[in-house]
């Protein structure tokens, strides 16, 4: 076929899947209510995709569902889950649906699978784990039944799983592997694996397969380019050469394919390549192509402009001439990071709405280009105008280019790009503040609860009026600041109840953002995220937290922060504009928080965090383009913050355990105080802070809010001993490693009141007091 889309959101338009698979953990559901909804949500998503223009019986449909998560599915498919879910499987050692989530949600002492990025999207994977001892063997023939599901259907389509060099790159060692064990080394013994999974799908009806294989576009992962390109010849050389196998897509997204991939992949005997054309060029003309089609990823898996299809054509020209037996239009990774379809937002502007392309729109313009492919240019130039026209009437609409917003950028010179020495804030703060050592804190939200939600969903229909849901905010305000007081915590918060996500929130309150209605994009298992739309100049309209911040402070005599989500996190977590360098986006937003903190201030708040927990997310893939990247989004942050007077107590917290990966970065930030997540193990992360020279204000998590498990007072004073053993007494900090917006009340006060005794237990020991 000329035009394929490598992947479709599987999540169902109003969220299907997740109430499906949430009644079934639940227990409300048995496996077969949820098979049948999932049965019956790949139907119509074939149809749909039929209806868009793609072909019944040509493999361009791709087959792309999961329950879950598809690393999590390849590896299950393998045979590839941990011996801590052995009793788990079926007799015969299948590993069924039980099997699969709980490797997913753990269960008792067993841990789920880790949970981490997938590449540079908001995505997040499940992490399999593969040692020496871990036996590979065909354990679910779930996406053979797929295939031949559809086929009873009357659909050819093509399966898609992630490729076995990605799923072992992705893998982290067992536990029980040796040290410096690469589970990539377990190639050889996996490889037969997905033969014999290929003849299954051959067997269920599919004429292709599409095997994804992102960590070859990767710089970022622990095996290295040359390593991973070694490893794809040795694979495709066997998978090709396998007996009765469907033909071979191999599907790289993400970035530009190593050199040394691209080699390999078009010497293998395999029959098809798709390459990521969104970002970097059209590669180099090399051997082994004569054989093969190259599927064009021009139009774009990872934002939700319409795009330019001009461009994308002239790409796909520049594609055939490099010596391919076929060329195909395709989109450059799985749909699965855009929502659904723009036509199920009736209440975006009608003009914005014209500029945008979600999964639906993203196939139909692949089903042009193919048209353009198989039939002239000349068949498509209604349409590639129309979408010129949409893009040059972006490119001028008001609010996109904003004259006051352009002047002040312009205008910046670099010391609005810097906050006074360290020392001299250090002495105005500890004049300000009268903090005592060892001061304790949260990270900004308390629990999310049931009442919470339904009041804002209340006034969200118009059922609770302005008055009405002010004075429950109010009171929820003043619950919290006494519960806080009561617990004798330092530093309070204001809890954040009238957020309902630290981003949505900033992007309903500034100018040159939408937000969606329907737009949610699947980030882990059944969780998703309604990513907002960063289509102008940003500006703030006027004040956005002020009321809240100076409320909660006129409630307490201690110190309540200011509470801001940073640039960098603002524009990870939308939908940005592709017209102009993030760089120039980032300052924008940079500049109308400053402007609020300027309000904070004036308002009385002495301390204002300002979170940034994706600011390893956003880190590029290739190596050359990081220094680039940290350098942009550091300075973002610091023009946030570096109009604060030297007595204001500027904080930031960063949610992930890599610390020492953007160490540099964070210092560079230059906030005054720096609280983290701690995840991978307290103490370690302890020991990076102390062994990277970091000077300011830290607050390693002293525990994991990820889990209902209150921490005992002996285990947070455990930690709190080694971090005042290892850092300056001064330094640390005390607080849990995230917001509280997930948990319950009870768990959460009675981990903050041991919380507060650990740390009068140091401080006594310490013998410093205040
Ligand atoms: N906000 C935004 N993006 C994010 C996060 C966030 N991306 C990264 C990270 N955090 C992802 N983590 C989560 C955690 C929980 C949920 C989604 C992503 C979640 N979502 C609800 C669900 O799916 O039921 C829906 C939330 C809602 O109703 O708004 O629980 O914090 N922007
Ligand atoms: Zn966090």
């Amino acid at each position: 076929p000329a035009g394929t889309i490598l992947g479709y959101p599987r999540i169902g338009r109003r969220r299907e899947l997740k109430r499906a698979v949430e009644a079934h953990w639940a227990g409300t559901t048995d496996e077969a209510t949820l098979e049948r909804t999932a049965t019956e949500l790949r139907r119509t998503t074939r149809e749909r995709l039929a209806g868009l223009g793609l072909g019944r019986d040509d493999s361009s449909i791709p087959e792309s569902f999961s329950y879950y998560d598809q690393v999590l599915d390849a590896a299950a498919t393998v045979g590839a889950l941990p011996e801590r879910f052995a009793a788990l499987r079926d007799q015969d050692g299948g590993i069924g649906l039980r099997a699969l989530f709980t490797a997913a949600r753990g269960e008792g002492e067993n841990a789920p699978l880790e949970m981490t990025k997938w590449f540079d999207t908001n995505y997040h994977y499940l992490v399999p784990e593969i040692g020496q001892e871990t036996v590979f063997a065909l354990s679910s023939d779930r996406l053979a039944r797929q295939v031949a599901e559809a086929k009873a259907d009357g659909f050819t389509v093509r399966p898609v799983v992630v490729g076995p060099v990605t799923l072992l790159a992705l893998a982290k060692a067992t536990d029980a592997a040796p040290a410096g064990f690469s589970p990539l080394s377990r190639l050889e013994d996996l490889l037969p694996v997905y033969a014999e999974l290929l003849a299954s799908l051959r067997a269920a009806g599919a004429d292709w397969v599409q095997l994804d294989e992102p960590a070859l576009v990767s710089e970022s992962l622990e095996s290295t380019p040359a390593e991973l390109a070694v490893a794809a010849e040795r694979a495709y050389a066997v998978l090709g050469a396998a007996a009765d196998r469907p033909a071979i897509l191999v599907a790289a997204g993400y970035a530009q394919l190593s050199p040394e991939a691209w080699r390999a992949l078009a010497a293998a005997p395999i029959e098809a390549i798709a390459l990521d054309l969104t970002r970097g060029g059209v590669p180099e003309r090399v051997d082994g192509l004569a054989g093969k089609t190259l599927v064009g990823g021009t139009v774009d898996g990872r934002n939700i402009w319409r795009g330019d299809l001009d461009a994308a054509w002239q790409k796909l020209e520049r594609l055939g001439g490099l010596g391919a037996a076929a060329i195909a239009a395709g989109t450059s990774t799985s749909l699965q990071h855009v929502p659904h379809d723009v036509a199920d937002e009736p209440g975006l502007d009608p003009r914005l709405a014209s500029w945008l392309a979600f999964a639906d729109q993203k196939t139909a313009q692949v089903v042009t280009l193919a048209a353009g492919l198989r039939d002239g240019r000349a068949a498509i130039e209604g349409e590639v105008a129309a979408a010129s026209a949409a893009l040059a009437d972006r490119l001028s609409a008001p609010g996109v280019r904003d004259g006051a917003v352009r002047a002040r950028a312009a205008a910046l010179t670099e010391a609005d790009f810097g906050r006074g020495d360290y020392a001299d804030r250090v002495a105005a703060q500890e004049t300000a503040l009268d903090l005592p050592v060892l001061p304790t804190t949260t990270i900004g939200s308390f629990p999310q609860t049931g009442e919470i939600r339904r009041a804002r969903a209340g006034h969200g229909r118009g059922e609770i009026d302005a008055a009405a849901y002010q004075q429950f905010l109010r009171d929820e305000i003043a619950r919290v600041i006494d519960l806080q007081e009561d617990l004798g915590l330092d530093v309070l918060v204001h809890g954040e109840a009238e957020r309902n996500d630290m981003v949505q929130y900033f992007a309903e309150n500034l100018d040159g953002f939408a937000v969606t209605a329907n737009g949610w994009v699947q980030s882990y298992g059944s969780r998703a995220t309604r990513p907002s739309i960063l289509w102008g100049d940003v500006s703030r309209p006027a004040p956005i937290t002020v009321d809240w911040s100076s409320f909660a402070q006129s409630l307490t005599d201690k110190p309540v922060k200011g509470m801001l989500t940073g640039p960098v996190t603002i524009l990870a977590w939308s939908f940005v504009r592709d017209d102009q360098p993030l760089a120039e986006t980032a300052n924008q937003v940079g500049l109308a928080l400053r402007d609020e903190i300027a309000d904070l201030e004036a308002a009385g708040i002495g301390i204002i965090q300002v979170d940034e927990p994706a600011l390893r997310e956003l880190l590029p893939l290739k190596q050359s383009d990081q220094p680039a990247y940290l350098d942009w989004s550091v300075r973002s942050f610091r023009l946030a913050t570096a109009g604060a007077a030297d007595a204001t107590q500027v904080h930031t917290h960063l949610c992930y355990s890599e610390f020492a990966v953007v160490i540099d970065a964070i210092a560079a930030l230059d906030a005054d105080v720096t609280s983290i997540e701690a995840a991978r193990s307290r103490g370690e992360v302890i020991g990076d802070i102390a062994t990277s020279g970091f000077t300011h204000g830290v607050g390693p998590g002293v525990y994991d809010i990820h889990s209902p498990r209150v921490p005992s007072v002996d285990e947070v004073a455990g930690l709190l001993d080694r971090a005042v053993a290892e850092l300056p007494l001064r330094q640390v900090w005390v607080n849990p490693d995230c917001g509280l917006k997930t948990r319950g009340y009870d768990e959460t006060v009675d981990s903050l009141r041991n919380l507060v005794d650990a740390t009068r237990l140091i401080r006594e020991k310490t013998g410093v007091t205040v």
